[in-house]
């Protein structure tokens, strides 16, 4: 506003105002005037890197003026906005979704072939932006998406990673980490350097009196690290509204980075002042699904959540509206715990900034707050100790013991008799050492907790949760089940289905309204149709065959059944299970006759995904899958039935390509341990089917598309807790064809079998937490009854459309009006 160009000046900027390209030959203009001036290139002195920056350039241009339209719009409107806090955005490529999804794609095609570049390979060029590890931050991403395309007002609030996820060589078979440095060159980002924000840590806190006699906490000393913003525009599909998404960057602040020092020889110390500075949002943690308690992890959580509640407050303070008024405009969204020291935080500056009374704060903040669980695995549920807490954070610590004495005292009242709930809800566990349980928190402080799959959402009411649904009642708790995309993960992803689809269903608004699929069910039977879909499945089979024999020079038919696995490497997902499965398959053929063996399905078994640097269990797993692909696939009895691939480094970017290109692909976790799953979804979308188990959105899968269309195997999840409970108290027997396949490994068949004892006695010796014995002769029969109907081709694709047609339910946008509607009471801005 200070800076804002007086009235009788306006005129000028409005008739220069810049207005992107409309055509071919504009945005040829721009891409050479980026070329020439941007760059400081010319024709002669043009890669494919420089066309793609160029390319990426023109369209940024067009998005940011979009940028500064939507930003406007929403503050003149003063609109309610949501905030999207998450330690995890995984973008993946930025420049195919923003053709797309402003339609410029054609016309930046033809301009690329007239200046003597492929628009795939300029595509090709882009570095993933995987600032994340796995499904919650791909969530996010969609979300974004999703926000955008329905025009909500809305931000994200992240971290500015220096390294995202660690890139991943196989090296003899094993995982190596390689640092993935990835802001060489990004042209999507606008680097804020005005918009910064002070950050504390450490100290103390000393109380006083204020002018009135009311007790105030100081908090003082310790040490400051400033917050640079830097901004992605967010496009949405066919529409101008560009949303923003904020990464902090962590930089020494100025104040800090001592001159004096720097002047009197201790240059050193001064420097290493500020690289400690930036180490806090050097790295994403390559954790998918584990809580590893590090302080460092702590320091980047509050960094970024304070600055984002700076930000937000300041947008707020803008408006001049009363505090109480604060939920009426601002709603944040706490994707997991990760971000639940906003709640802390918030109040912290209403009672200690803005003088407002603890009551009045406190249902300021909890109307304002919604938390999203996404797990219900121990070993991912976040406590920080409260010695960390003190040390780093030590008002923050005093709020949250307030919050809990609060807390514990309303409970009490409604429980007068119940000590034992006391210490079970309690947000500091008394353990040695004490422990605060940020659920927890995180439950106390917002109005609404959702899951992310209907058993999921169930499962927490009635396992973690189900204290705090006695106490606040179940009308607190809610589902709103994941979404995908359909833009990136069908029309980008899977470009001839997509045009075929918009063939048959009037155009590309079933990107728009996803349920306008179910118009494809008509044509299930229509064979013309479906051999037009069988061949886009094939063609998206042979571009993933051409990728293998490039990356890896093993030749895989075409004509095979894909079967496909690729996220983390957990040992929940079971991958041992898969892959114990191959083996048996394997050691099936080789016992097979000439004859028996020709009537077999050729199958190749696709594996892909990383596993957390400290995770020896998943690493072993990946050991053993890429052993068993070198006996396999060299073994001359066995040929095309069976080839086994592990492909390196799956992120974004490669799943656009492997998941179009999959007959089959498995969801085979145990019952109750994966909160929901989204790429379930994506490969159904993409026309594949699926093996699975019941667990997370599968059973919404299945209720959807028919479970005629879908392989389920295996325990049910109620199940889960008495087989667990016998195999540790009472006899287990390993399952005799599990047996058999654990035979070959300790017989060596596969490499040294020490290398694998673990795993085998994890299932034989320890208890086989994951059911993976009580599994497997269900999962073989399956997989069998997969053999079977592959072989009626006609059958199959049959059923392949009719589940596309079925899949609109799983778009995240009937997921984001969801949770406009129900969480967070927001409307879209009409444009
Ligand atoms: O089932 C998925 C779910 O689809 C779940 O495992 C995943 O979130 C997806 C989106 O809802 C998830 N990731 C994490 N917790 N749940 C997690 C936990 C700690 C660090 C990083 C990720």
């Amino acid at each position: 506003v200070e800076a804002s160009i007086p009235e009788p000046q306006r005129e000028a900027w409005t008739k220069n105002q810049f207005d992107g390209f409309k055509n071919k030959d504009e945005f040829e203009k721009e891409v050479v005037r980026h070329v020439e001036t941007t760059l400081a290139r010319s024709m002669f002195n043009c890669d494919d890197v420089a066309a793609y920056s160029a390319t990426a350039l023109a369209f940024r241009d067009r998005l940011i003026k979009d940028w500064n339209k939507t930003q406007q719009r929403q503050t003149f409107t003063d609109s309610k906005r949501i905030y999207y806090l998450s330690l995890e955005f995984l973008m993946g490529r930025a420049l195919d979704n923003a053709m797309l999804n402003v339609k410029g794609k054609d016309i930046a095609k033809s301009a690329l072939d007239e200046l003597g570049f492929r628009i795939e390979d300029i595509i090709g060029q882009e570095n993933d932006a995987a600032l994340g590890n796995g499904g919650l931050g791909r969530l996010a991403a969609c979300f974004l998406d999703s926000m955008a395309s329905l025009n909500y007002p809305a931000w994200g609030y992240g971290l500015r990673y220096r390294y995202g996820i660690f890139k991943q060589e196989i090296i003899d078979g094993y995982q190596v980490e390689v640092p993935d440095y990835w802001l060489d060159f990004n042209p999507w980002e606008f680097p804020r350097h005005d918009v910064t924000v002070d950050i504390q840590f450490y100290g103390h806190v000393r109380k006083s009196q204020d002018a009135n006699g009311k007790t105030v906490a100081n908090w003082e000393g310790g040490e400051t690290v400033t917050a640079v913003a830097y901004d992605m525009p967010i496009p949405g599909y066919d529409t101008p509204s560009t949303n923003n998404l904020r990464l902090w960057s962590s930089k020494a602040a100025s104040g800090e980075f001592d001159f004096q020092k720097f002047n009197s020889g201790e240059y050193e110390s001064s420097v290493a002042d500020q690289q400690r500075a930036e180490t806090i949002s050097a790295v994403l943690y390559p954790n998918d699904n584990l809580d590893r308690g590090k302080e460092l992890r702590l320091k980047q959580q509050y960094f970024w959540v304070a600055a984002s509640l700076y930000d937000i407050v300041r947008r707020f303070k803008k408006s001049k509206r009363a505090w109480r008024e604060f939920p009426d405009q601002v709603a944040i969204q706490l994707n997991d715990t990760h971000p639940t020291l906003a709640v802390v935080e918030l109040q912290r500056i209403l009672i200690d900034k803005e003088g407002l009374e603890w009551d009045e704060a406190w249902a300021i903040v909890t109307a304002t707050f919604g938390y999203t669980n996404h797990t219900v695995l121990p070993e991912a549920l976040e406590k920080w100790p409260v010695g960390l807490f003190q040390h780093l954070l030590p008002r923050h610590l005093q709020i949250i013991y307030d919050i809990n004495l609060f807390f514990l005292q309303s409970v009490e009242k409604r429980f007068p008799d119940d000590r034992d709930m006391l210490s079970r809800v309690s947000i500091i566990e008394e353990s040695q050492p004490k422990m605060v349980r940020m659920a927890y928190l995180a439950i106390v402080g917002s109005h609404k907790v959702n899951g992310v799959a209907e058993l999921h959402s169930d499962l927490i009411q009635t396992t973690i949760f189900k204290d705090f649904v006695k106490i606040y009642g179940a009308d607190k708790f809610t589902n709103v089940t994941n979404g995908i995309t359909p833009r990136r993960w069908l029309h980008q992803a899977n470009p001839r289905l997509s045009e075929l689809i918009a063939s048959k269903t009037g155009g590309y608004d079933y990107l728009k309204d996803l349920t306008t699929l179910n118009k494809l069910e008509q044509y299930v039977d229509d064979k013309a149709f479906r051999k037009e879909w069988a061949e886009i499945k094939y063609a998206n089979k042979v571009r993933l065959a051409k990728y293998i024999k490039s990356t890896l020079d093993i030749t895989v038919n075409p004509a095979a059944l894909f079967d496909v696995q690729v996220k983390r490497i957990h040992e929940y997902k079971r991958q041992q299970l898969n892959i114990f499965g191959v083996i048996y398959r394997y050691l099936q053929i080789k016992e097979m006759s000439a004859e028996e063996r020709k009537k077999q399905a050729p199958r190749v078994s696709i594996f892909g995904g990383k596993a957390a640097p400290g995770y020896w269990m998943a690493k072993q797993i990946i050991h053993l899958i890429n052993n068993v692909g070198s006996v396999v696939n060299k073994d001359p009895d066995v040929g095309d039935l069976l080839k086994v691939i592990f492909l390196e480094d799956y992120n974004v970017s490669k799943a656009e390509i492997i998941i179009p290109a999959s007959d089959l692909s498995e969801h085979i976790s145990t019952a109750g341990t994966e909160a929901s799953g989204t790429s379930n979804m994506k490969f159904v979308l993409n026309g594949g089917l699926i093996i699975g188990t019941c667990d997370g959105a599968n059973i919404e899968i299945t209720r959807e598309i028919g479970q005629e269309n879908i392989f389920l195997f295996g325990t049910l999840s109620e199940d889960v807790e008495d087989l667990r409970h016998n195999h540790t108290y009472g006899k287990h027997a390993v399952d005799s064809g599990l047996q058999k396949v654990f035979d070959a490994i300790t017989s060596g068949k596969f490499g040294d079998a020490n290398d694998f004892g673990a795993l085998v006695s994890a299932v034989r010796d320890h208890g086989d937490y994951y059911l993976v014995s009580d599994d497997f002769q269900s999962y073989i029969d399956t997989q069998k009854m997969v053999d079977e109907e592959y072989k009626n081709q006609e059958e199959w694709v049959s059923k392949c459309i009719r589940s596309v047609a079925r899949m609109g339910f799983f778009s995240s946008d009937r997921c984001i009006n969801e949770y406009a509607e129900e969480i967070w009471n927001i409307e879209p801005l009409a444009v």
